[in-house]
């Protein structure tokens, strides 16, 4: 944070900044972009109910470690283990709805000429809410492809026209290989076409917002440090620091369904001071 102070959604006890005074600032960092790069992880997704990649997770499923899950070998080892893992988050994921972060992102598409959301989530909310340029770096879990890209990478599968349950994964129509979810697993390479445009616009932009992430997950860890070796301003919400936050030029800590949308009201109040 080079010096600055982390405001812990009130009034800060060494240097009595509010959170507001801290808003403040982070907006008039937006002063004139052009490009707005939004960089978001699981945290953004949590007031919605999704549990975080890295949370403790709940029910059947909290005595496994998504980090072991989430692998190529795990599949192989377990295909249906992880299926029904993949199912109970694909319902989970499809009974919630966009928060107020989501929405307040979707708003910046009125402040500024371009607005590209750069997600690690393969949850689909930001979609959902309305934000019309997204990239999905890790894929989607609504999506299903053929673990053997039996017709070439990646074999889409449309679910609704197999039979299969929750618990075992299904066979390709094609191959009979397995059914596997659209997701990129830890050893896997990125979407090139989604990894190119991301560093593309991590480049390019003025200001990337990095909202909800731990920052440890490579390469999408990487973009906030290219964007500011390009020289953007970094704005960081989190209500805990992470691998991103010593890049931050503002650190604005709380969640981010709160944080976002006052974010958002103070670049629109400040606009209208602009334009007066
Ligand atoms: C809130 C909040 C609120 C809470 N509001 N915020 C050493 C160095 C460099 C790299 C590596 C290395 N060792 C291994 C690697 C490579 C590996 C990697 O980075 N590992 C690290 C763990 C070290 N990376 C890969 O393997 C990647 N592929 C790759 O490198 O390929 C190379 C290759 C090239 C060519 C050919 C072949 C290979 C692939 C990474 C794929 C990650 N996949 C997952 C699963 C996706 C599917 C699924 O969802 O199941 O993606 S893992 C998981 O982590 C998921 C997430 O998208 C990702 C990031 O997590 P995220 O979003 O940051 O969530 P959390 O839970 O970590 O953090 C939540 C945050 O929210 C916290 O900060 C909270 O404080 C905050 N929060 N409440 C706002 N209300």
């Amino acid at each position: 944070m080079r010096g600055r102070l982390a405001i812990d959604g009130g009034v800060c006890t060494i240097g009595r900044m509010t959170l507001e005074a801290e808003i403040a600032e982070a907006a008039r960092l937006f002063d004139g972009a052009q490009l707005v790069a939004v960089a978001s992880g699981a945290g953004i997704s949590k007031e919605s109910g999704v549990p975080t990649f890295r949370d403790a997770q709940e029910g059947l499923w909290a005595r496994y470690d998504p980090q072991q899950l989430a692998t190529p070998e795990a599949f192989r080892r377990n295909p249906d283990l992880v299926w029904s893992w993949y199912m109970y988050r694909a319902d989970l994921v499809g009974a919630v709805e966009p928060n107020a972060g989501h929405y307040a992102v979707v708003e910046l598409e009125e402040l500024f000429p371009r607005v590209v959301v750069l997600t690690q989530n393969v949850d689909g909310l930001h979609i959902r809410a309305g934000s019309t340029d997204v990239v999905e770096l890790h894929g989607s879990i609504r999506r299903f492809k053929c673990s053997a890209n039996c017709r070439g990478d990646p074999t889409i599968i449309d679910l609704s026209a197999i039979e299969y349950t929750g618990e075992t994964a299904p066979p390709c129509p094609y191959c009979g290989a397995r059914v596997r979810p659209d997701v990129v697993w830890f050893g896997e390479a990125l979407p090139p076409a989604a990894l190119e445009r991301a560093f593309e616009v991590a480049s390019r932009c003025d200001v990337m917002l990095v909202v909800g992430t731990s920052g440890i997950v490579q390469p999408a860890a990487s973009l906030p440090y290219r964007a500011k070796q390009s020289g953007a301003a970094i704005v960081e919400v989190n209500p805990q620091p992470g691998g991103i936050t010593p890049i931050a030029d503002v650190f604005l800590r709380g969640p981010s369904g709160r944080v976002l949308p006052r974010l958002v009201a103070a670049l629109r109040a400040r606009r209208r001071k602009q334009t007066r």
